[in-house]
């Protein structure tokens, strides 16, 4: 698959401003600073597209992005301590209302930091997608601060944390691009079913 040029689209504080589009909309997840918006900048080619961060919580609305055959949606991330109760209901209320209606997402790319063990709430996160139904795979991020050999060790250990089988994790890094062709089969993958299912010529 070929990106020609990626866009912003827009940015979604409510419901109401959620983007609809024939095209699969492909919803990016994970916790502050695993590197969602950096791995969407890598996939369009495209250094400043989605705004990165060295501190954690920045994305805090859902950023749309036009890649001419798909959309991805840059979702704000969980987990960050020290955002208050009140954002994180916010944060919340914002998940529960984007993945409640399956006109907003057709399918999930879930990233984890391929350094650690999940956390609890990776595991959350995995569990909810799992309840409603959504298809998603995981991307494991940061893959250029290990060594070769440890990402297929580490690999197989999330994989059997998270009790999901090896081809549901593509380890990743933006900085190197490693990984990008698996994530690009990936994606035109995902294109082609979701464009069968909405009945739209891919
Ligand atoms: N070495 C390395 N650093 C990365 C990689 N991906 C992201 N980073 C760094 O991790 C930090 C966070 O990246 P972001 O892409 O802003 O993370 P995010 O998930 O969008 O964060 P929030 O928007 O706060 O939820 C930045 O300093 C990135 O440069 C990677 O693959 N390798
Ligand atoms: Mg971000």
């Amino acid at each position: 698959m070929k990106i020609k040029q990626a866009t912003f689209i827009t940015s979604a504080a409510s419901p109401s401003q959620f983007v609809r589009s024939e095209k699969p909309i492909i919803a990016v997840v994970g916790k502050s600073n695993v590197g969602k918006s950096s791995f969407i900048n890598a996939v369009a080619g495209q250094n400043k597209l989605a705004r990165t961060s060295d501190s954690p919580g920045r994305t805090k609305l859902i950023n749309y992005f036009d890649f001419g055959a798909f959309i991805l949606a840059d979702l704000p991330g969980y987990g960050y301590a020290k955002v208050s109760k009140a954002e994180k209901e916010k944060w919340g209320r914002t998940m529960d209302a984007f993945f409640a209606d399956k006109s907003n997402v057709d399918y999930v790319i879930s990233l984890l930091d391929i350094r650690h063990e999940p956390t609890k709430d990776d595991v959350l996160m995995v569990n909810y997608l799992h309840l409603q139904a959504y298809s998603y795979f995981f991307v494991g991020t940061k893959a250029d601060k290990i060594s070769r050999m440890n990402l297929n060790v580490r690999k197989k250990e999330i994989c059997k944390f998270l009790k999901v089988t090896e081809d549901k994790l593509i380890p990743f890094s933006s900085v190197t691009k490693s990984g990008k062709d698996e994530v690009f089969a990936k994606l035109e993958e995902i294109v082609f079913a979701v464009n069968e299912i909405k009945g739209v010529k891919s």
